[in-house]
């Protein structure tokens, strides 16, 4: 059994090509749930959606988020009372939100709700949440109040300087149903390429699961999500470099070193991999932009060789 950590959008692709050369019903994806959110009295799960609607080939192509073939008649109703439309809710995810949140109110676990949402898209995947109490992810800014996460991302577009970053529950929260199961059966572990300050270290936060991947650490895997010095999408770089790291694969290295046994690195950065070594962890070379379903399949398949 494979299982991997995950995010958002880069998690999404590197699973997308997964099931391409690993039976679905034979991975399991451990997702954040920091970047959840209440809005319009709907509990949002951002990072779970984005995997489930990209995996059932429902996402939407160009922002990588939401349903493709959207259309916003809720939200253009919502703008003409005066609500809140910072955050974009298309009419289709807004069913997802729906029946959730009512799921949630009679009572059912955000893990149950997700194997629900999961088989009604008809995916065999286990999609887990690292956990089934809060988690939510909280960034202090340096100009600037503590603001969630989702309101730094989307209405501050993630465009001023953080000063600390914090997991609010994670003391509190329990490992949700079969993660730490999860994690101790895997044969690997892949840490997908997601951003590792926001949505990586929530899931370590959560009491149990550093010490699992402790013990794991050779058989642990992780694909970076900065390329040359850059983030493909979102404020990965930037957040690791206001988090006091070099925002390169030298800097993703150190940040996950104690605990990761292999960094997959793309070509771009073949001449950092010693320096990538010097951090105490493997380095793989290989590409690792995800353009194409088949292009994740393969760096699914050189991940997965990388600690056979
Ligand atoms: N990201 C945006 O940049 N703007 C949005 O309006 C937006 C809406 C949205 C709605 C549902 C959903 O599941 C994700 C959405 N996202 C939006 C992306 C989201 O903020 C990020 O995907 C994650 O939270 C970080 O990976």
């Amino acid at each position: 059994m494979i299982t991997a950590l995950a995010g958002g959008v880069g998690a999404a692709r590197l699973l997308r090509g997964m099931v391409e050369v690993v039976p679905p019903s034979e991975i399991t994806a451990i997702v954040n749930t920091g970047d959840d959110t209440i809005l319009h009295g709907l509990h949002i799960a951002p990072d779970l959606d984005t995997v489930m609607y990209t995996l059932a080939d429902a996402i939407n192509p160009d922002t990588g988020w939401g349903l493709a073939g959207e259309t916003w008649r809720v939200m253009e109703s919502l703008q003409r009372l005066g609500g809140i439309t910072w955050f974009n809710l298309g009419d289709q995810d807004l069913a997802t939100h729906c029946y959730r949140t009512q799921r949630l109110q009679e009572g059912a676990a955000l893990g149950q709700v997700t194997a629900e949402l999961v088989r009604a898209w008809g995916l065999e995947i286990r999609l887990v949440p690292v956990t089934d109490d809060l988690l939510r992810t909280r960034l202090q800014l340096v100009d600037g109040p503590e603001v969630g996460f989702q309101e730094y991302f989307v209405r501050l577009r993630h465009d001023v300087a953080v000063a600390g970053v914090r997991f609010e529950g994670a003391e509190r929260a329990a490992p949700g149903p079969g993660v730490l199961e999860a994690l101790a059966g895997a044969e690997t572990i892949v840490v997908c390429p997601s951003n590792p300050v926001v949505s990586i270290a929530p899931l370590v936060a959560v009491p149990g699961v550093l010490e699992q991947l402790r013990l794991r650490r050779d058989r642990i895997v992780g694909v970076s999500p900065i390329i040359a010095g850059a983030a493909l999408k979102g404020p990965a770089d930037r957040l690791l470099r206001e988090m006091g790291f070099q925002s390169s694969v030298v800097g993703v290295a150190r940040w996950y070193a104690s605990w990761m046994g292999t960094l997959v690195i793309d070509e771009a950065d073949a001449e950092s991999a010693p320096a990538v070594e010097a951090e105490g962890i493997r380095c793989i070379v290989a590409p690792t932009i995800m353009s194409t379903v088949e292009r994740s399949a393969a760096l699914s398949q050189t991940v997965l060789d990388a600690v056979a």
